[in-house]
């Protein structure tokens, strides 16, 4: 006969006693102890992509990561690590939880800050040529513009309705409303005469003109 029980999923010390009694009613027992122990660590799940790309100067909000132990169940995620929206380059974040048997599970995630390149800059030159110039002045004139699928134009927009699946043009901010308007177009011909851009943080815009 044995008295006591182990339950598998909790971590714990077991006593079981096997006990055996003769024809006679004399008996006689052992005890064997059962210890349950955690050895897995907490699995650690990111929320979002593994690999993020942002430009520089855009925000950054991290999405997260949840841990769940097989024997804690639920438990608290920290995060290391911070990326710098400013400074182009890889950053990475990494996100442990830890069990309370001391089981350490972790996870990483890439965050690429891209260079900020003015969608209007379709050349790359760090300047809005003439042309580029009559590309927004065409997305002005229409009305509305949209994003144009399977990047079928140069800067990926098209004159017109269409879907908005994307993010606006940069020259489209103030506000950010698929339209181009007359003070829009007025700042990026200001950009177009400054011979040159940057991306700054305190350009209304996200742009300051002037050479590079
Ligand atoms: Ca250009
Ligand atoms: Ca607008």
């Amino acid at each position: 006969m044995v008295t006591g029980a182990v339950n598998p999923s909790a971590v714990g010390t077991y006593p079981l006693l096997y006990t055996a009694t003769d024809s006679f009613g004399q008996s006689a027992s052992v005890q064997r102890t059962v210890r349950v122990e955690d050895s897995q660590p907490p699995v650690v799940t990111l929320l979002g992509e593994r690999v993020m790309a942002i430009r520089q100067y855009d925000a950054f909000t991290d999405p997260g990561a949840q841990a769940t132990d097989i024997c804690d169940g639920d438990l608290p995620v920290t995060v290391s690590g911070q990326v710098s929206t400013g400074s182009v380059g890889l950053y990475r974040l990494d996100y442990a939880a830890v069990d309370r048997q001391g089981n350490r599970g972790a996870a990483q995630r890439t965050i690429l800050v891209n260079p900020r390149v003015h969608c209007a800059d379709t050349n790359g030159n760090g300047r809005i040529d003439l042309e580029e110039l009559l590309r927004v002045i065409q997305l002005f004139r229409a009305g509305q513009y949209s994003i144009a699928a399977g990047a079928a134009t140069e800067d990926g927009y098209q004159p017109g309705e269409g879907s908005h699946d994307g993010p606006p043009h940069d020259a489209d901010y103030a506000p950010a409303d698929w339209k181009i308007s007359v003070m829009e177009l007025m700042r990026l011909i200001q950009l177009y005469h400054q011979g040159g851009y940057v991306p700054c943080p305190d350009g209304e815009d996200l742009f300051c003109g002037g050479p590079r």
